[in-house]
């Protein structure tokens, strides 16, 4: 295990190339694994979600880009090494998985830009996150079962949920990979954008959305959320529910007596 970080946080963000300033509010989330193409072991996981709650807690973050330390990956997976020699006892009282739990918990917007290989536990995370921005070299796929397993963290859950039975069976049962165009093609990635673009694009797309009211961005990243686990009636209702509730926010007033006088609203986070 190497001592060092194994991921890095930029608060603010660097500019994305070409846009002069940092977008405001944008924090850069990046697992620095290189030589092992960013394998998630339990320590990186354990730093990314310690990474994200501060992030969540900090009042001035909007939103997070998470991304891959080099061009040729943004997580091959989890680390194959470390789960070689796993049993079913070790894995359950380890705790690691607990991570994957925790990552639901954070309500700022995250946003994937993936480079390279996003494979296993790495297509399970970007999965997890809200929005992926694929760079062209952007590989997606669950390889588990050449392992002799099946994905672990979310992979048969959410990439069903995303691409649908048919293209997420042939993918889980045959390990194949698909491209950033087939994922686009099936609805899996929000962008698809030049490969050295990738991060700067999802800094910018990132910038946008930190410009809006970010109590009415949490919520509306909960209720889309709530979708994948709720039945219709009780998404509506809670949706009216959410939707009620910011009539008591600050925010609410600026942005429609803003409308009105024709200008720029001025966020307040209340
Ligand atoms: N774990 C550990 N090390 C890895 C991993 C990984 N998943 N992927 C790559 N590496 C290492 C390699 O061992 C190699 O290290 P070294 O230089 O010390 O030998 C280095 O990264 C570079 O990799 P390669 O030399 O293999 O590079 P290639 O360009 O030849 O191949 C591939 C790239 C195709 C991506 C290849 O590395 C590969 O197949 N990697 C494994 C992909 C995989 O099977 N991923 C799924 C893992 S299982 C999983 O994710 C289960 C999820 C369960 C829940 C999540 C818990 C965190």
């Amino acid at each position: 295990m190497s001592s060092g970080p194994l991921v890095r946080v930029a608060f603010p963000a660097p500019a994305p190339f070409g846009l002069g300033e940092p977008p405001g509010g944008v924090a850069l989330v990046t697992i620095d694994r290189p030589d092992s193409l960013n394998a998630l072991s339990f320590a990186v996981l354990a730093q990314l979600v310690a990474a994200l709650r501060a992030l969540d807690a900090e009042p001035a973050c909007r939103c997070v880009v998470l991304t891959g330390a080099g061009s040729r990956a943004f997580a091959a997976g989890a680390d194959i090494r470390e789960l070689a020699d796993q049993t079913p006892e070790s894995l359950a009282a380890g705790g690691g998985f607990d991570h994957w739990d925790e990552l639901r918990e954070i309500g700022l917007p995250i946003i994937a830009a993936v480079r390279g290989y996003a494979l296993g536990g790495g297509c399970e995370l970007a999965l997890a996150c809200d929005l992926i921005v694929a760079g062209e070299d952007a590989q997606f796929g669950q390889p588990e079962i050449t392992l002799g397993v099946i994905p672990g963290a979310g992979g048969t859950q959410r990439l069903t949920r995303a691409i649908g039975k048919a293209r997420a069976m042939e993918m889980i049962l045959t390990g194949r990979s698909i491209t950033a165009r087939e994922a686009e093609a099936a609805g899996l990635v929000s962008l698809v954008v030049p490969a050295e673009e990738t991060l700067d694009r999802a800094l910018a797309l990132a910038g946008r959305i930190a410009a809006m009211p970010p109590i009415a961005v949490r919520a509306a990243k909960a209720m889309v959320n709530r979708a994948f686990d709720a039945t219709l009636t009780e998404g509506l209702a809670d949706e009216r529910e959410t939707f009620f509730g910011l009539f008591a926010s600050a925010d609410q007033s600026e942005g429609m007596v803003a409308f009105a006088q024709k200008r720029t609203p001025i966020w307040r986070g209340r």
